[in-house]
């Protein structure tokens, strides 16, 4: 019997196959009910029982080298493009679907950027702050209606606890913790108790700037902008000061950029006047310093504030603020080139 099993092991190690008919001729050969080796088994019994142990380990041998070598053959065989396929290795693969970036984070990324270049840092805080961080220290007197329930989301019935309505929160945690002269931004999402519209949300996201050094002066201020204004709109950018008034700025200024549109000319996006409302600014109320400890006899600052949305609305003439918060792709894909 071990005899035949060598015989049986050596035209196995011989074979070759050219079809997967082939293939399955072997198979029933060896492995089929009525094949060697259920013979091998048969006869099994009448094995000595001495060579009992041999021979069945043999079998087994056998039996493992017959199941690997299909395995094999099967395997070259599909590996093996015959003539008679039909598939095109010459057409182009199926396209790779890629994201891109959402418009607030591509327009937030930019102006870190262009700040970052004049040496500002960025600071973050948390969204969940305390009166004294949002209001008090910027200088918001006790009744100021920013302070209402109807403008301010409370946590619970907590007046102390809210969440931020301005990333000025986080200036004022730098003022506390570092050293002068300060240069730093603060991006991030606030929250106002708003009634949703095309031009308002109750979720938006500001970039506010801090300046504090000695001789700080408002031409700094407006210089600063002019250069922040030309490297987001383009260098033909013309801006103007409008005075204003901020709780945390005096003097305070709203700023417009000339209209990107109709070139200052008057369209119906700029309302006919040339201008666009961009952000808000001003040097830094004395009183905001000395309540953050910083002598404002030596010390001056200035400070600004803009909407990403609406910087973003500017850059790329997005109509409805809603179009940013409902993620319909057809809308963001428009950003792919972007960034
Ligand atoms: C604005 C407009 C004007 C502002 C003020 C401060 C701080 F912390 F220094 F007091 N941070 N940001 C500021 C000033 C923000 O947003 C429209």
């Amino acid at each position: 019997m071990l005899q035949i099993i060598d015989k049986l092991l050596e035209e196995a190690r011989q074979f070759q196959a050219e079809t997967k008919e082939e293939v399955e001729q072997f198979r029933i050969k060896y492995l089929g009910k009525k094949g060697a080796l259920s013979e091998l088994f048969r006869n099994f019994k009448e094995v000595p029982a001495e060579q009992k142990r041999e021979t069945g380990q043999k079998i087994n041998q056998l039996k493992q080298f017959v199941a690997d070598r299909i395995d094999t053959l099967l395997a070259n065989l599909s590996d093996d493009i015959g003539g008679d396929d039909t598939r095109d290795l010459t057409l182009p693969g199926p396209p790779v679907l890629s994201g891109a970036r959402h418009p607030i984070s591509i327009v937030r990324n930019e102006i870190i950027s262009i700040f970052g270049r004049l040496g500002y840092t960025i600071s973050e805080g948390p969204e969940i702050e305390d009166d004294w961080h949002v209001f008090s220290s910027l200088n918001f007197p006790p009744e100021h209606p920013a302070r209402d329930m109807q403008d301010t989301f409370f946590i619970e019935k907590d007046p102390d606890i809210l969440l931020r309505t301005h990333t000025s929160s986080v200036q004022v945690r730098v003022m506390e913790n570092e050293s002068l002269p300060l240069r730093t931004i603060s991006p991030g999402r606030v929250f106002r108790n708003e009634a949703i519209s095309a031009r308002a949300h109750c979720i938006f996201h500001q970039v506010e700037g801090l300046y504090i050094d000695e001789n700080v002066s408002f031409a700094d201020l407006k210089q600063t902008l002019l250069y922040f204004a030309r490297e987001m709109f383009g260098k033909r950018v013309e801006i103007r000061l409008r005075p204003s008034y901020f709780p945390f700025t005096e003097p305070s200024a709203e700023m417009d950029i000339s209209c990107q549109i109709c070139g200052g000319k008057g369209c119906n996006v700029c309302k006919y006047t040339g201008w666009l409302e961009i952000l808000g600014c001003g040097m830094v109320d004395p009183n905001v310093l000395e309540f953050n400890h910083i002598d404002s006899e030596k010390y001056t600052g200035f400070a600004f504030g803009m909407g990403v949305e609406r910087v973003a609305m500017l850059k790329y003439q997005v109509k409805d603020l809603r179009l940013y918060f409902e993620n319909d792709i057809r809308f963001l894909e428009q950003f792919k080139a972007a960034y």
